[in-house]
């Protein structure tokens, strides 16, 4: 049976998707930041451009900060700020991989003293969670080593668990602690969490409110993040993703525009696992830079991205493709799977968003709006805020 529209668009209706503060501010790669007009001096400011995102696409009302990046005085006026700004504070993403006392690991480090100062940032950034209202403490480790015998990978190992038990002692009975893996880079022979295996034995080790974020650019090429997605599901650990695109490493590109199929074959895991019912919490998080790009409109078209990715994956004939499988008819239920990915689905957004008040196309409205010649006439002076500054 054809799934009806109605259905889908009320599922979509639900669905939220969480911003980078990040984002909106320069950023490049180790070669070159190319700076752009108008971008945030303050992380108020970033929190406005945020909000332009929730105002156009409507599914987007939490924005991510980042510790340091986005340090504050006050942040319950922070939160504040940004609920008069029409969003609210989001994830608190923690930051121990920039001081030169880092160079040999954070929680990783040879060195007690500066594992206690990592340490020590991360349940800063606790603090900050209570202050926040944050329920979600994002925590990705640079550590690792560049050559064999540089350090022992198993106390490594030891010293990592020490200081994530320290910080989920910590967290209050709302919050989670999400743990990302990275395979490769800054190190380049071991990683300390490379992988959602090493992830998961750790969130096992540590209670159901550790769990895994899952960001899509952290894998080696070829490999099936959609049987990831699956598996973690299935044991009640997928916490979060972190959304983007690579075509070779961790390109941080915009998610859904690398490979929009990769996409939909995730999104149709986390539906059939489930991921997609509120009560599960699983945190459809942006992780992306937008280095030549527009900022705000990059960020306005990746919400659509995974809109659209989810509608198509909405759209799967359950009924029939369990039918099919159970036939063994292997071909009938490929076709099922790819019948739902071929269709067109920006029609029905257009109507959703036309039924809830929004503009049908969201990039066009806000190029419409004038907003980016505003901040790029107005924010001059000062230092961009974060990465970089
Ligand atoms: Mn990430």
């Amino acid at each position: 049976m054809v799934v009806p529209a109605a259905v889908v668009k009320e599922r979509l209706r639900g669905q939220r998707i969480e911003t980078p503060s990040w984002a909106y501010g320069n950023s490049g790669t180790r070669f070159k930041v190319f700076a752009q007009p108008g971008v945030p001096r303050t992380v108020e400011e970033k929190i406005d451009d945020a909000a332009q995102v929730h105002a156009f696409t409507g599914v987007a009302p939490t924005v991510a900060l980042h510790i340091p990046w986005d340090r504050a005085d006050d942040y319950g006026r922070l939160a504040k700020y940004a609920e008069s700004a029409g969003v609210r504070l989001g994830t608190i993403n923690a930051n121990v991989f920039q001081d030169d006392d880092y160079k040999l690991g954070s929680v990783t480090n040879p060195d007690r003293a500066i594992r206690r100062k990592a340490l020590d940032h991360l349940l800063d950034c606790v603090d900050i969670m209570d202050r926040t209202g944050s329920r979600d403490l994002k925590l990705w480790f640079a550590d690792g080593t560049n050559y064999p015998g540089q350090d022992d990978i198993r106390t490594r190992q030891d010293r990592l668990a020490e200081a994530l038990v320290a910080v989920y002692e910590r967290l209050g009975a709302h919050q989670r602690l999400l743990l990302e893996y990275k395979l490769f880079e800054p190190a380049f022979y071991t990683t300390d969490v490379p992988d959602w295996g090493t992830a998961y034995a750790h969130c096992l080790h540590l209670g159901d409110r550790a769990q895994v974020c899952v960001d899509t650019g952290h894998h080696a090429p070829g490999t099936n993040i959609e049987f990831i997605v699956a598996v973690l599901l299935r044991a009640g650990r997928l916490g979060a993703f972190d959304f983007n695109s690579r075509f070779y490493a961790d390109d941080d590109l915009m998610v859904g525009a690398a490979d929009p199929f990769q996409l939909f074959r995730i999104m149709a895991e986390v539906i059939r696992g489930g991921g997609l019912d509120p009560e599960t919490g699983v945190a459809f998080m942006l992780d992306q830079c937008h280095n030549v790009e527009a900022k705000i409109p990059g960020q306005i078209r990746s919400v659509c991205n995974v809109q659209e990715a989810t509608a198509k994956a909405l759209l799967i004939d359950r009924d029939a493709l369990t039918a099919a499988q159970y036939s063994g008819d292997v071909l009938a239920a490929h076709d099922v799977v790819m019948d739902a990915y071929h269709t067109d689905v920006r029609p029905m957004l257009a109507e959703l968003r036309a039924e809830q008040g929004l503009d049908p196309d969201p990039v066009a409205a806000y190029r419409r709006s004038g907003y980016g010649e505003r901040i790029a006439a107005n924010r001059v002076g000062g230092t961009q805020a974060g990465w970089g500054a």
